[in-house]
């Protein structure tokens, strides 16, 4: 199956902004037709020096946004994602490739379905976004494992550094994924513009294993510049600029607002952004930028939203920009996800991995949006800023406001940023400037009200134009119709001054708004304030005439820019322009709406029809010489309940007669972990291949009559629990523990549980059974590169009787068939060792006729295991985007809720815990038929779930096509 194969609607290719134009250009030829392969487009090089990276000689500012595939299993919307994210003004996407999320197994890859990354480059082909791709190995990236897969638990040697037996299994995966890379680059018309080796490495410092991954980068045919993302600021150590190991464009990552949700009003927590540069000859490159949070302690993501919200981006991305002269970005994360099935590492994350980002976890647009919009139309499209050095900034009479300054030493063009000189400060402060302008000498005042920074432009000949300078910032122009039509804004109620150059006098008309106009000595100088939408229209003076749009914030976020192949078209209104083309003189846009409104565009005189998405909307020329008309909002849509629920509770595991002859004996002596057992055997679940989910462990003794209790000790990760039972009676349930040391083997501390054995329940000279259940929340990351971390065991860790020192004899069951996958279109991280998952009660095509009727909103269930399943029919409308959550509403008890949609597992709900809704992405939901949802419930102590509802989070008419994700019956 291909993203080119799918027989859509064929339109031309769209980019955004200038520095996306090289791209373009090699696009061009082969654009309309979306079956061409990538190899048919023309390859370029890539150079760089220290201003930026190239793209066949030509400048380009990379503005790209993070986005994890593995975080979204249902592959049409990598297309709807990356299209909002290339509607953002990004020209390119940073993506993790996840190791564990393909290897189910050493020496076992897929890469099809949901896995399908040569799908999801050659949609970046399509798209005209550049990628910075980034395989690790290790990815970090609050992923289980930080993305190694589970296997590589059990092989000796020292993960991240040059161990033989680490080597061995991390080449086995470069090798098979470099090569896809490696076609996919521009140096053979595709999109891949970098690689970057590793993830923040430091720890444990092997330039060794640096030099390997490049050398392999290179033999699996990788030619475009190696990146490394280096870790914080430059005090971390090596920063791989130079010597053994080093890169050819060392990056550094640094999240300033700390992952601290519950304070949203921190301001720079962690520093002042990017300051320096790591090396004289490549870019300055922020490789990981902070665009969001982690919700490290259940504050919620909204939250993070506000901690890394606007004020945050002006202040931080543009001093980015002009203190450090930046021109290579990627924003973590543009989108984040979903942890879905067992994805998640447990110490930091929870199911959803939303983080607060500019597009919501259910594809919805922020205010952060806004502002990536603002900032990327600009950076992307006013081509000086590609090269620029340090000058002497314009005086400011206000010390509070501090300037700085970078210029384009071959156009002169002049780059300031205007912030508050205590960056904290949220204060109203107002300042006149002396500014040195290429154009002469000017005096002009600005206005900083709040948390805000401005990066102001002078001398920047902007399409025919002459702009000498103004203190409006730069969101877009486009040379449309044998005019410039031009977007700047400002902070609402501030001062705005644009000065233009003309031979003569020029007319000046004020179509809305106001502004007054003065002409003298070649200036023609505009003052107005920043409020509602002014617009201009300059003609005569000796240029093409020009209309200058000038907003506030708000109105310019209302803009949007395509490409059609006949030039630029600029958007005025909808909630997403995804894009456009002009096929003789009708205009169609690609565009999502939340409800009726009026689009306005400003497109070539030939476009003389509007339609958008296909639907004719009747237009009027306005005085500005755009088109408008009302556009259709959505159809009232109708989401149906889950209704008829039916009940099944399991667990036989928990009773003494359950037949576990066919289970695995855990009588391993030896393990590969650095925390060995103190005694007896090792009951480590991934030593015997069961990686993720839950695992069932079942002991037998005999008794004597004088136990008191057991003593059990099992790591789950944080968060997890585990549950024991004795001869079929409940003794309880422990929290697993997250960490043990090395120097102390038994370690009590990770999860120590201890449960009485109730009196009279064991006879002396009987067999006992002991039946216990861990949940495994994911595995450690290994940020440090340390294997006592990242090789943490999972499962039961100690076990022994009270009263008694018979000896238990173990055996273990996890996830059905271990690591040979019984169902590879799901892949690895879905399913645990519960019983329904490995009967199949998750699937769509189980029969559960012979179920209870039971819901979830009321009945009580008992410790242990139970399963309720329901159906649901969707008809949505066609030509519409539904974003829905399941959505939990209260319920009593310890319990948690592992929640499969026909057979995905979406994640798992933590009775009280913080997060209630869960994104259910269409495709997975197949929002025009049957879907089955199935509820595993592991309950602690007797609870009720509570009402589980299907929320609608937004709907608009548009979106992108998306077919159902397979979903196989039973089986797989
Ligand atoms: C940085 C990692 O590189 C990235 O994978 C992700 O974990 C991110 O942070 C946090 O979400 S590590 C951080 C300590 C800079």
């Amino acid at each position: 199956m291909t993203a080119f194969g799918r027989g859509g609607p064929r339109r031309p290719l769209v980019t955004l902004g200038a520095a996306a134009a090289a791209l373009a250009t090699v696009l061009a030829t082969t654009g309309a037709v979306q079956a061409a392969p990538a190899a048919a487009a023309p390859a370029h090089q890539i150079t760089y020096d220290r201003h930026s990276l190239m793209v066949a000689g030509r400048r380009v500012l990379l503005w790209s946004g993070e986005f994890h595939y593995f975080r979204l299993p249902s592959p049409d919307l990598w297309r709807d994602v990356l299209e909002r994210i290339r509607a953002a003004g990004f020209n390119g996407v940073s993506l993790y490739f996840h190791w564990g999320y393909h290897s189910p197994r050493r020496g076992v890859y897929d890469f099809t379905g949901v896995r399908d990354v040569d799908r999801l480059l050659r949609l970046t082909e399509e798209l005209g976004l550049y990628v910075v791709a980034r395989p690790g190995p290790y990815i970090n990236a609050e992923t289980s494992g930080g993305g190694f897969p589970a296997w590589l638990k059990n092989v000796p040697g020292r993960a991240r550094s040059s161990d033989p037996g680490y080597t061995a299994a991390y080449r086995e995966w470069l090798d098979r994924i470099n090569p896809i890379i490696a076609r996919h680059q521009v140096t053979r018309g595709g999109s891949v513009i970098a690689y970057n080796v590793e993830n923040e490495y430091a720890a444990g410092t092997d330039p060794a294993y640096m030099e390997d991954l490049k050398r392999r980068a290179r033999a699996d045919g990788i030619d475009v510049p190696i990146t490394h993302n280096q870790c914080c600021d430059a005090s971390w150590t090596p920063t791989w600029a130079s010597g053994e190991g080093a890169v050819q464009i060392p990056g550094v990552d640094d999240y300033p607002q700390s992952f601290e949700c519950r304070r949203p009003g921190t301001w720079g927590a962690w520093g002042e952004g990017v300051t320096e540069r790591l090396s004289d000859e490549a870019p300055v490159y922020a490789a990981e930028y902070q665009a969001g949070a982690i919700d490290l302690n259940n504050a919620g993501y909204d939250k993070c939203r506000e901690l890394t919200g606007p004020e945050f981006m002006k202040v931080y991305y543009k001093s980015n920009l002009i203190t450090a002269g930046a021109t290579m970005f990627g924003y973590y994360m543009s989108f984040g996800g979903t942890n879905w099935g067992w994805l998640g590492q447990p110490n930091d994350v929870y199911t959803s991995y939303d983080y607060g980002a500019a597009i919501t976890e259910n594809r919805q647009l922020t205010a952060k949006y806004d502002e990536f919009k603002r900032q990327g139309y600009f950076v992307t499209g006013v081509a000086p800023l590609t090269r620029t050095d340090p000058v002497t900034a314009p005086a400011s009479s206000n010390p509070a406001v501090r300037t700085e300054a970078r210029a384009n030493p071959g156009t002169g063009t002049q780059f300031v940023l205007v912030r508050h000189a205590d960056r904290r400060t949220d204060a109203d402060e107002t300042a006149t400037l002396a500014w040195r302008t290429p154009d002469g000498d000017r005096t002009l005042p600005v206005r900083l009200k709040g948390r805000d920074a401005k990066i102001l432009v002078a001398g920047y000949d902007l399409g025919g134009q002459r702009l000498a300078v103004s203190t409006s910032e730069i969101m877009t122009h486009a040379a449309i119709g044998g005019r410039d039509v031009a977007v700047l804004y400002g902070t609402e109620d501030t001062p705005g001054t644009t000065v233009l150059r003309y031979a003569s006098r020029p007319t000046v008309k004020v179509l809305d708004g106001e502004a007054t106009a003065a002409y003298g000595n070649g200036d023609l100088r505009l003052d107005y304030t920043h409020k509602g939408l002014t617009r201009v229209l300059v003609t005569g003076g000796g240029r093409r005439p020009l209309l200058l749009m000038l907003g506030t914030d708000a109105e310019a976020a209302k803009f949007w820019r395509a490409s059609t192949a006949a030039g630029p078209v600029l958007v005025r209104g909808t909630s997403l322009v995804r894009s456009a083309t002009l096929t003789g003189g009708t205009l169609d846009l690609r565009a999502d709406l939340a409800r009726t409104e009026n689009v306005e565009v400003f497109a070539p005189p030939s476009a003389r029809r509007l339609t958008v998405n296909g639907r004719y909307v009747p237009a009027t020329v306005t005085a500005s010489g755009s088109l408008t008309g009302a556009a259709a909002g959505p159809e009232r849509v109708r989401i149906p309940q889950p209704a008829r629920w039916s009940v099944r509770t399991e667990a036989p595991e928990a009773r003494p007669d359950f037949d576990d002859s066919g289970w695995t004996v855990a009588d391993r002596t030896t393990t590969v972990s650095p925390i060995k057992p103190a005694s007896g055997p090792v009951l480590y679940a991934d030593d015997y291949g069961f990686h993720h989910g839950h695992v069932w462990y079942r002991g037998r003794f005999t008794a004597t009559g004088e136990e008191t209790a057991v003593s059990l000790n099992a790591i789950t990760g944080r968060g997890g629990v585990y549950q024991v039972w004795l001869n079929g009676r409940y003794l309880g349930s422990a929290a697993g523990g997250t960490q043990a040391d090395a120097d102390a083997p038994v370690n009590p501390r990770p999860g120590p549980g201890r449960f009485a054995v109730p009196a009279g329940l064991l006879r002396a000279g009987e067999q006992a059974v002991l039946s216990v259940l861990v949940g495994n929340m994911g595995h450690n990351d290994d940020w440090t590169a340390d294997d006592v971390r990242h090789k943490q065991p999972r499962g039961l860790v100690a076990a022994s009787l009270e009263g008694s020192g018979a000896p238990i004899t173990w055996r273990i069951q996890g996830a059905r068939g271990g690591e040979d996958l019984p169902d590879t279109v799901r892949g690895p991280l879905n399913n645990g060792g519960l019983y329904g998952e490995r009967s199949g009660w998750h699937l769509p095509g189980h029969g559960d006729r012979s179920w209870s009727a039971g819901s979830p909103a009321d009945r009580r269930i008992g410790p242990g295991v139970t399963w309720f399943r329901t159906s649901l029919r969707l008809d949505l409308p066609e030509g519409h985007d539904a974003a829905l959550t399941l959505r939990f509403g209260g319920g009593a008890g310890r319990h948690r809720v592992l929640i499969f949609v026909n057979g995905w597992n979406m994640g798992q709900y933590v009775g009280g815990g913080v997060q209630r809704d869960f994104t259910l992405p269409a495709g997975v939901l197949r929002h025009d038929g049957g879907n089955t949802l199935a509820l595993a419930v592991v309950a602690e102590e007797e609870s009720t779930v509570g009402p589980v509802s299907l929320a609608p989070v937004a709907v608009h008419r548009g979106g992108v096509k998306v077919r159902d994700v397979p979903a196989p019956g039973a089986g797989g």
